[in-house]
């Protein structure tokens, strides 16, 4: 097996049932693991709900370490509407011309510094880096901000102990409101100006809306974002020739993004909460129990994709669920989009090959599947490609 291979543990119970089970913190889960269960459960948000106690529809469970309310993610239609349409212009930007160039340039200089460099750890002083970096664009405030979440780590709920840090979820919850208050004196042209002027059903965002689309804005793209980032660089120090293919056809480079957010599947599962006694695929579901719509399954069912483990950078047909599906369908997509694509280009341009030194496999423990995320370490060297 190849270093850079992430492997499928739920294709034997997506096979014989379609079910996995989890016991999280003692509110159980059940798990849907065939594309057609995901994509159908998604839909159907008056029997799977989003609106539950904060934290409940996240696996594992945050209702232990959060009170807020993500905005809009933890919301039902028709209200999640509402504030869906309220955000997502801000959240296209990153497809506007300057905005891109930015990122452009931002990521034209990490990795220029790191080809001058004979090891570098990628996870954080590429990955955290680059996505600390982008950020800041996406907030719309200055650069020099991203050095303070550098400071965090890559998971601003997670440390090297505990899935669930009380005491560094209040770094984030206290540095936000901070901010807010700042917002508040002196208003200006970042997101969280634009959410405090901001209206819903005539009545202007409370505090603590602002801080649930923020908390959102935060979380919810970090460690996702370092493993697509640290996941692509590992396959490329195997897949010279992907390299070698996005110089020569820089048109599939869009293509290979969306395969690799398949293959990858950085975030495994979402919940919803059960809201009265149901059915999926012939399983009982009871009343306010824990579904999970498993995107990491969803993405290798065979039933769907052809040789669904391998990466295929131009796959031409890829109905994957790696940003989720449906409604909720993952609001910072664009700005991951973006930083994959700028990431990729930018690579074939400068690099001719990535050895990999060291590493060490993450994985995420599911009790009956275990299954690897990504890296907690990977150390690694950029050649030059020279003209
Ligand atoms: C939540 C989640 C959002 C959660 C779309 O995913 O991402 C997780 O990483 C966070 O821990 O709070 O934001």
């Amino acid at each position: 097996m190849q270093n850079s291979e992430l492997p499928d543990p739920f294709e034997k119970a997506r096979e014989a049932s379609g079910i996995g089970y989890l016991n999280d913190q003692n509110d159980p889960v059940k798990m849907l693991l065939r594309h057609k269960d995901v994509r159908k459960t998604a839909h159907d948000y008056k029997t799977f709900q989003s609106a539950a106690i904060p934290g409940r529809i996240v696996i594992p469970s945050e209702v232990n370490i959060r009170k807020t309310r993500q905005i809009p993610f933890e919301l039902d239609p028709p209200i999640h509407g509402l504030y869906r349409a309220l955000v997502e212009p801000w959240f296209k930007r990153p497809l506007q011309e300057d905005y891109t160039a930015e990122l452009n340039q931002q990521i034209t200089s990490l990795v220029d510094a790191t080809l001058e460099k004979d090891s570098v750890e990628i996870i954080n002083d590429f990955a955290l880096v680059l996505q600390s970096r982008a950020l800041t664009l996406l907030l719309n405030i200055p650069f020099e901000e991203a050095e303070t979440w550098i400071s965090w780590g890559t998971h601003v709920f997670r440390s090297e102990d505990s899935d669930l840090d009380a005491d560094k979820a209040n770094i984030l919850y206290d540095y936000i409101d901070v901010q807010i208050e700042k917002a508040i004196r002196t208003p200006g042209e970042d997101l969280y100006s634009m959410l405090l002027a901001s209206e819903v059903h005539g009545k202007k965002l409370t505090k603590e809306e602002v801080k649930g689309v923020m908390v959102l804005t935060f979380a919810g793209g970090r460690d996702t974002v370092i493993n697509a980032i640290t996941n692509a660089i590992a396959y490329l120090a195997e897949h010279q020739d992907s390299l070698e293919r996005f110089r020569k056809e820089p048109e599939i480079i869009g293509k290979a993004v969306e395969e690799m957010i398949r293959y990858f599947s950085p975030l495994t599962q979402m919940g919803r909460i059960v809201t009265e006694d149901t059915q999926v695929c012939e399983h009982a579901m009871k009343a306010d129990s824990r579904v999970s719509l498993c995107w990491a399954s969803a993405n290798r069912d065979s039933a769907v994709f052809e040789n669904p483990n391998e990466i295929i950078i131009d796959r031409k047909v890829n109905p994957h669920v790696g940003f989720g599906f449906s409604h909720h369908n993952c609001l910072g997509a664009t700005h991951a989009r973006q930083i994959m694509r700028i990431l990729l280009s930018t690579l074939a341009e400068k690099v001719a090959s990535i050895e990999v030194f060291d590493f060490k496999e993450n994985i995420e423990d599911l009790q009956d599947f275990q299954r690897k995320v990504g890296y907690d370490f990977l150390y690694a060297k950029l050649n030059p490609l020279t003209k």
